[in-house]
């Protein structure tokens, strides 16, 4: 059982929503992140990032001293990132249905990896804003910030947990977001990969 809670004009939680996919998902990762293991990324102004990540999918978020973009191969392996499981996709497409977006079809997904007192701090993704983007939270709970239009406009906290599935289409899209510092506790449930953890899928449309 799930459950629809509105955030936005064109966002909402769906409370649960992953929980009848969680074993799947967390196979696939465990294969995912066995091709391209979770790193932290160089920022443009040349800081390591606090929070680990991987990709799957045609394309991969990236970022060194250069900065920002997509890519089609694993600047790790040089191979092209682990293809994007039918599983990670019929979630991702139900969730826009539920959410009543139009079809989506996502051709990218960056897995992020948070560790006990690890946060993101605020920000705006660009890209593409007549796509939606759906967001998966595995493992630790975490706090969500969820912004205005402008970096200084007030932010709403949402308590995001294990299972929970996010949808962001539309106006709310450009919204500044970020995650608070995930604070230690009992993972869920009993999984090598959410031991201490916060796993987040966010699925995209790119290229
Ligand atoms: C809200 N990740 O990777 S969920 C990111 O939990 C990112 O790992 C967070 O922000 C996480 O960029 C948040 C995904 C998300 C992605 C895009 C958004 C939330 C968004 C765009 C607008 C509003
Ligand atoms: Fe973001």
């Amino acid at each position: 059982a799930w459950e629809r809670i509105a955030i936005g004009k064109q966002a909402c939680v769906l409370r649960g929503f992953a929980l009848r996919w969680q074993q799947a998902l967390l196979d696939e990762l465990t294969h995912i992140t066995s091709q391209a293991p979770f790193r932290h990324l160089i920022t443009p102004g040349g800081r390591h990032m606090q929070v680990a990540m991987t990709n799957c999918g045609h394309f991969g978020w990236y970022s060194d001293r250069l900065g920002y973009r997509y890519v089609r191969a694993d600047p790790l392996s040089g191979q092209p990132w682990p293809a994007m499981p039918s599983s990670f996709i019929e979630l991702a497409a139900q969730a826009a249905d539920a959410a009543a977006l139009p079809a989506f079809a996502p051709n990218a997904c960056l897995i992020n990896r948070y560790t006990v007192g690890t946060r993101l701090t605020l920000h705006q993704d660009e890209g593409d804003a007549s796509q939606p983007i759906v967001s998966v939270s595995l493992g630790l709970p975490a706090i969500f910030l969820w912004g205005g239009h402008e970096r200084g406009d007030a932010t709403q906290k949402l308590p995001l947990q294990h299972g929970d599935v996010v949808v962001w289409g539309g106006v709310d899209r450009m919204r500044y977001h970020g995650v608070m510092p995930v604070k230690d506790g009992a993972s869920p449930v009993a999984h090598p990969l959410l031991a201490g953890q916060r796993i987040n899928l966010t699925f995209r449309r790119a290229g």
